[in-house]
């Protein structure tokens, strides 16, 4: 059974995250520490992994080393902060081979054959477009662990429908994934809707916080257990 280290929001190259003994990288160094510990199967990145597409190309050096030491596969799904425009972060990046950086217009399945694991995401394409993440996902492929990947806002009270990039309580109960992996909120956070469990991992450079998932079948049925974790 898969197990999942979802994080979100690392932000690397925010300036004011970080002390002057810290290195931009410091957080998504523990991360991936986090996960090789944990022996996790799958390492998703719910959006904002950089805080901007200006992120210095050093830092981006930096990051990609960190990456390369995952010795399991990845996602990245570019967020409001780093998204796949023309001028991308990621444009800039030599990702290693097993990170899946998910780039397609309305969204894409990222498909883990070895792990009969499937990932869904919308990414961010630009910093004008107001997307909704989770708006209308298409039907599950016939992977056995079904995980979709978002980057938003979800709508909590009617003073929420000012934001942008909203997420409805009724798109993630109607998505069809076991597990709904989400970023934007700082703050580690359940927001689980119906049968899906979903949950905001919450920032690791900004709250030391991830999600652990173990995505587990009991009696036919999927389930998806979720431990805080501090990193
Ligand atoms: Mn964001």
């Amino acid at each position: 059974v898969p197990r999942l280290l979802h994080t979100s929001d690392v932000h690397v190259g925010e300036w004011s995250a970080t002390s002057e003994l810290a290195t931009p990288v410091d957080a998504l160094r523990t991360v991936v520490d986090t996960a090789i510990r944990e022996r996790v199967d799958l390492v998703l990145f719910a959006g904002d992994l950089f805080d901007s597409n200006r992120v210095p190309q050093p830092i981006c050096d930096q990051v990609c080393v960190e990456l390369s030491r995952l010795p399991v596969p990845s996602v990245i799904l570019p967020g409001n902060h780093d998204p796949y425009d023309a001028e991308s972060v990621y444009r800039r990046l030599r990702l290693p081979s097993p990170v899946r950086l998910v780039t397609e217009r309305g969204g894409e399945t990222v498909r883990f054959e070895s792990l009969d694991l499937a990932v869904w995401g919308r990414p961010h394409l630009s910093y004008a477009e107001n997307l909704q993440p989770l708006l209308d996902p298409p039907e599950p492929d016939n992977a056995s662990w079904q995980v979709a990947i978002g980057h938003g806002h979800l709508v909590r009270t009617p003073d929420d429908l000012m934001r942008s990039y909203l997420i409805h309580a009724d798109q993630i109960a109607a998505c069809r994934r076991h597990y709904v992996a989400l970023g934007h909120w700082d703050v580690h956070h359940d927001v689980s809707q119906g049968e899906v469990t979903a949950v905001y991992s919450g920032s690791p450079s900004r709250k030391g916080v991830a999600a652990l998932v173990d995505l587990e079948r009991t009696d036919g049925r999927v389930r998806a257990r979720v431990v805080r974790a501090a990193v």
